[in-house]
């Protein structure tokens, strides 16, 4: 495939952006190669700026889960642009998404917007130490819940696929209250409490990690986070960024029947618009300024042309949604398998949904120890087999990949079709 415009393209913003990108994770640092640079998407296609046309299964990250320009979240976005972008004041429409995250998150009793998951997670973590008192914060070993300083600390997502250590200015005061246990391990976690007794604000859980590719808790996992954690007395935290509104209209928390303290949402609740959330009981939202001490703030939080795009989106999704994504996802399952045995590639393939990786390895992938033992320089290889037969993934091993509303069998099958020939040039 042809990609001069990307090229020349990436060039220029080399000189604009650090890497060339405004996000770490697109400079195709752990698939080699330059980046391809997209210029328009429809449904489940995308066109780079050279318009060579690609499947979508990366979903911009997740927030993609109705395929892109929607109809109906398109039409909310322009009809609300024409009433005015922000106002620094707010809006009926805030009223409306929160109602509606509400009715499906109800351990969200209480809730606030922000503009990334980012600011989600670490809104979050300020409140759980204001809440509680206590200042130490237990985060699972190749978990990704955005960029903030105390949270930077054996991460996943681009910080494990960049190999940074933590992250440079993150100083050792920062991380000193963060500590990190492996995921998939109560007596860990359980230890890590006894040695911190009374110290810990909270536990933050990617419930179904996605950030060191797909991975499921095992049976009784999350119920024994949650013992822990009132045993305890610290917060559960559940970061729904990825989870939110993919794994299940209802997220993990309701795919398996655990209620969180805080929860905090991103991208599917924003529609492809900044937005993120944490919202939860009600005592602990009630510490959040102006109501409390904590403070937490954003110009643009709630925004109305996001909060329009977030409630077209989520009140599209449905129970017959799910089942027929995951209909697509155990199609996209059982051929990638069925091509990695006739290839006799050491691979395997972890779905949940339609939220899915190919790790290459063997071994089934239960934490980042597990997940680090891929071999990422095969799946870059991998990728770019896939991706000049037109099938964009996520340009990572540790990430997942994602499957939206508007995918069909056709899709599902091309994808197929091209491991089929890409797995045997890697054995
Ligand atoms: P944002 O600040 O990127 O909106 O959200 C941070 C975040 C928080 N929690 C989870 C579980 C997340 O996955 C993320 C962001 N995910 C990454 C990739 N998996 C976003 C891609 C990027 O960094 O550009």
């Amino acid at each position: 495939m042809k990609r001069d415009r990307s090229l020349a393209l990436f060039e220029t913003a080399g000189n604009l952006f650090p890497g060339g990108v405004n996000s770490p994770v697109r400079a195709f640092k752990a698939v080699g190669g330059k980046p391809v640079f997209m210029a328009r998407a429809k449904g489940a296609y995308l066109w780079d700026a050279d318009d060579n046309r690609y499947i979508d299964f990366m979903a911009s990250w997740g927030p993609m889960i109705l395929g892109h320009a929607d109809p109906d979240v398109h039409a909310a976005i322009v009809e609300s642009a024409a009433m005015g972008t922000t106002f620094g004041a707010s809006t009926e429409r805030e009223i409306l998404l929160g109602e509606e995250i509400r009715r499906l998150y109800p351990s969200m009793e209480r809730l606030r917007f922000v503009s990334s998951g980012t600011e989600a997670t670490m809104s979050a973590l300020r409140l759980a130490r204001g809440f509680t008192g206590r200042n130490k914060i237990i985060k699972t070993e190749g978990a990704y819940h955005g960029h903030a300083d105390m949270l930077l600390v054996a991460a996943g997502s681009g910080v494990a696929t960049l190999g940074l250590p933590g992250s440079a200015g993150v100083t050792a005061s920062s991380v000193a209250d963060s500590l990190v246990v492996p995921f998939n391990n109560l007596a860990a976690l359980e230890a890590m409490f006894e040695a911190n007794k009374n110290e810990v604000a909270c536990l933050i859980l990617e419930a179904v990690p996605g950030n060191m590719g797909l991975v499921e808790p095992h049976p009784g996992y999350l119920e024994g986070t949650r013992t822990l954690c009132d045993k305890y007395g610290a917060l559960l935290i559940f970061d729904e960024v990825i989870t939110g509104f993919r794994v299940g209209l209802h997220g993990a928390q309701g795919r398996y029947g655990i209620r969180p303290d805080l929860t905090c949402l991103g991208k599917i609740v924003g529609g492809g618009l900044p937005v993120g959330a944490y919202g939860g009981r009600a005592d602990i939202m009630a510490q959040i300024a102006p109501e409390g001490p904590v403070y937490q703030a954003g110009t643009l939080s709630g925004n109305p042309l996001a909060m329009a795009a977030g409630l077209a989106t989520v009140k599209k999704l449905n129970l017959a949604l799910y089942e027929r994504l995951d209909v697509l996802g155990a199609r996209l399952e059982a051929g990638l398998n069925t091509a990695i045995l006739d290839s006799a590639v050491a691979a395997r393939v972890q779905r949940l949904g339609s939220a899915f990786t190919l790790f290459f390895t063997r071994t089934k992938v239960v934490d980042f120890a597990t997940a680090k033992q891929a071999d990422s320089a095969k799946f870059g290889r991998f990728f770019h087999g896939m991706l000049d037969r037109g099938i964009y993934l996520p340009p990572a091993q540790l990430e997942a990949g994602f499957i939206s509303a508007v995918h069909t069998e056709t899709e599902i099958d091309a994808l197929i079709a091209a491991a089929r020939e890409v797995l045997p040039t890697l054995a």
